[in-house]
């Protein structure tokens, strides 16, 4: 059986991922950070297959006791600060745990046994963040990066120190330079699932607005239900690379808003929402829209869910919980 340890399981990637690999035979470690981690109680209930293990970036020799007990076959990185607003106010925390904390799992994994005869296999999390104030459209694997946030900025490091790593040092590591990538599971402070479960709750007549910030701004949104696959794909070839994961298909946060809106039957969503400086910030990343040649040509991988069936099914995810939560039923 083969093994994988995951760190960010309490994530939205973390989960997705941590399911897909056990439908593939996996036996799956899942990294938990803090002590009494509530999300770990939760996720014991929702994936109960899943081995915990304790462990924080920021401490390598954790991360060195973590990998003797797991003893992967496979380390997936998905831990990190990852809410790019919040990187701004935490830049030294989001430094420290997104940037650095790559570089002591990736000597974590040289110590417990990364050489070329038993190799554990790496990958990172990299972001189309890393892009940033864009040099070209779309964006590849050999765009020059130029990020706009702290958050940017500590992926730029552990993208790099991946490459680094495995040209150093013969490690089988990799990056996935994933776009937008979102779904139920999807944290409320992002804007997608911020703007479909705004849309449920003022159709049940729980809220009257959604306060956004920039609705101009433009992304190339996936499903993450999707992307994990890409990860597991990119561990499974005969010579690790970096890849783009994207649709190449990119929407405005208003097209977002004017979807989910639709899918319960508000047309006029311009009385619902506001704008608030509080939610601009202070450098923005304006166009990302990626080049997924490479994974579909090298590894055969393939978006499967559109946008529009992304948001509908955000949208019908919120309405069943947030109706539950308050009592009520559905409107038709
Ligand atoms: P992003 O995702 O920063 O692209 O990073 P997010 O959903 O937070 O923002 C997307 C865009 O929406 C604009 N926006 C708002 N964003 C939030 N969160 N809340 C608002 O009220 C709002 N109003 C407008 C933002 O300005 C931005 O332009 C995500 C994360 O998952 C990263 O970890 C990951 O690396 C990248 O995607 C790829």
């Amino acid at each position: 059986m083969p093994r994988a340890f995951i760190t960010g399981i309490t994530g939205q990637d973390g989960r997705h991922l941590a399911e897909f690999l056990h439908g593939k035979g996996y036996e799956v470690f899942g990294m938990i950070t803090g002590q009494n981690n509530p999300k770990a109680t939760m996720l014991r209930e929702e994936l109960p297959f899943i081995e915990f293990v304790p462990g924080d970036l920021a401490d390598l020799p954790s991360l060195v006791k973590a990998l003797t007990v797991a003893q992967p076959d496979e380390v997936y990185n998905l831990g990190a600060i990852s809410f790019v607003a919040m990187s701004f106010n935490q830049a030294e925390l989001t430094a420290n745990i997104t940037g650095l904390g790559v570089l002591r799992m990736l000597e974590a994994i040289r110590m417990v046994g990364g050489n070329e005869d038993n190799a554990i296999r790496f990958y990172q999390a990299s972001s189309s963040e890393m892009f940033g104030k864009v040099r070209e459209t779309p964006q590849t694997e050999l765009t020059p990066f130029h990020p706009r946030s702290p958050y940017g900025c500590a992926k730029v490091f552990g993208h790099d120190i991946t490459v680094n790593y495995r040209e150093s040092y013969g490690l089988y590591a990799c990056s996935g330079i994933l776009f937008n990538h979102e779904g139920p599971r999807r944290g409320l402070e992002f804007v997608t699932r911020k703007v479909t479960n705004a849309a449920a709750r003022i159709k049940l007549g729980l809220q009257e607005h959604v306060v956004l910030g920039n609705i101009d701004s433009k992304r190339d949104w996936g499903f993450a239900g999707d992307y994990v696959k890409a990860m597991w794909l990119m561990l499974q070839q005969d010579q690790p690379a970096d890849y783009v994961i994207s649709t190449g298909v990119m929407h405005t946060i208003e097209d977002l808003i004017r979807l989910a809106f639709a899918e319960v039957g508000i047309e006029d969503w311009q009385s619902h929402v506001r704008q608030d400086q509080r939610f601009f910030r202070p450098a923005e990343v304006d166009l990302l829209i990626g080049d997924a040649t490479k994974a579909k040509t090298q590894l055969g991988w393939e978006p499967e869910v559109t946008f529009a069936d992304l948001v509908s099914m955000m949208v019908a995810n919120d309405l069943e919980i947030e109706a539950k939560k308050a009592g009520l039923t559905i409107p038709s």
